[in-house]
C-alpha cells in the first residue's frame, strides 16, 4: 500500500542560503511518544548538518506475539506496556539521542518484545531533490538488532509494512549504485522483560558521524554539492532497578563497615 506524499514545499533562495551555511541538528518538537512529522505544506525545519532535514520519526512497538506493532504517534502501546520518552542534544549541537524507556507494567514477565524506530530524512531536497540519495551500513549488529534501509513506502518500499509488523528485511535497498529516497529502520527485541523492569531504547541521529553501538547506517547525497551524511543507529538495555542499585550500596556500605571493625578487633 503507498502512502500520501505531501505537496513538496517552495523555498525562498535567501532560506536555502541560510540552510547551507548552518549546520548541527536544529530538533523541532517531538510527540510524548517521541515522534515527529513535518506538518503538510510547511518548509522543512528539523535540521541535521548542513542540508539535512527530517521529514518524519516514528516508532513501533510489539508486544508477545503481536501480528501489527502500536504505531506510536497514534496508538497507545500494547497492553502491559508503558512508554516515556526523551530527547538529549549533545553540547554541540552534532548528536541527537532519542530514549525511549518501555516498562513492564504488568504482573508476569513478557517475552518478545520489539521496538522499532524509522526515520524519514531527506538532503538537500530543494537543490537536487530527496530522490538522489543512497545510504551504507557498516559494523556488526547486537543480538537482537535488525535494520532496513529502503524507499520510504511512497513509490516501491517495503520498509514501513515492516516495521508496521516489527519485521525488518535485513536489506539495503538503496545502496549507492541504486540512489533514491532513503529511509532507515532500527529495531531491537528484548527476549524477556520481568514485571516492572524497564527496557531502554537509544537511537542516535548524528551530522559527524558518530554513533552507537556496533552497527551504523549513514544516509548520503550523489550530488558532490551535497556533503551532509546523516549517521543513524542505536542500542538497547535493560535499565538496571533503583531498588537493586540501592540495596547494591547498601551491600557495599555494610562491608566496608565490617572492614572497618575487623580492622580495629
Ligand atoms: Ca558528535
Ligand atoms: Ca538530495
Ligand atoms: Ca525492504
Ligand atoms: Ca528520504
Amino acid at each position: 500500500m503507498l502512502r500520501c506524499r505531501g505537496l513538496l514545499a517552495p523555498l525562498v533562495a535567501c532560506s536555502l542560503l541560510l540552510a547551507a551555511e548552518a549546520a548541527a541538528i536544529d530538533a523541532q518538537p517531538f510527540t510524548a511518544s517521541g515522534t515527529y512529522l513535518r506538518g503538510a505544506g510547511e518548509p522543512p525545519s528539523f535540521q541535521i548538518g548542513a542540508g539535512g532535514f527530517v521529514e518524519e520519526i516514528e516508532a513501533f512497538l510489539a508486544g508477545p506475539g503481536d501480528a501489527l506493532a502500536a504505531r506510536l504517534s497514534s496508538e497507545p502501546p500494547p497492553a502491559g506496556l508503558a512508554l516515556a520518552f526523551a530527547s538529549i542534544l549533545s553540547a554541540d549541537a552534532t548528536d541527537l539521542l532519542l530514549r525511549y524507556d518501555v516498562t513492564n507494567t504488568a504482573a508476569a514477565p513478557l517475552a518478545g518484545i520489539t521496538f522499532v524506530s524509522f526515520v524519514d530524512a531527506e538532503i538537500d531536497e530543494t537543490l537536487n531533490t530527496f530522490f538522489d540519495e543512497y545510504a551504507e551500513t557498516q559494523g556488526a549488529l547486537a543480538a537482537g538488532q535488525s535494520f532496513e534501509v529502503d524507499e520510504p513506502g511512497f513509490a516501491f518500499g517495503d520498509i514501513f509494512e515492516h516495521a508496521r509488523a516489527a519485521a525488518l528485511d535485513g536489506a539495503n535497498a538503496v545502496p549507492a549504485d541504486a540512489p533514491d529516497d532513503v529511509s532507515m529502520a532500527l529495531a531491537f527485541t528484548i527476549a524477556s522483560l520481568a514485571p516492572g523492569q524497564t527496557a531502554r531504547f537509544e537511537l542516535l541521529l548524528s551530522e559527524d558521524g558518530d554513533a552507537l553501538g556496533g552497527f551504523r547506517i549513514r544516509q548520503r547525497d550523489v550530488d558532490p554539492r551535497s556533503p551532509t551524511a546523516i549517521t543513524f543507529s542505536g542500542s538497547a538495555s535493560i535499565v538496571p532497578e533503583p531498588g537493586s542499585a540501592l540495596l547494591c550500596a547498601a551491600g557495599v556500605g555494610l562491608l566496608a563497615a565490617r572492614r572497618r571493625a575487623a580492622r580495629r578487633g
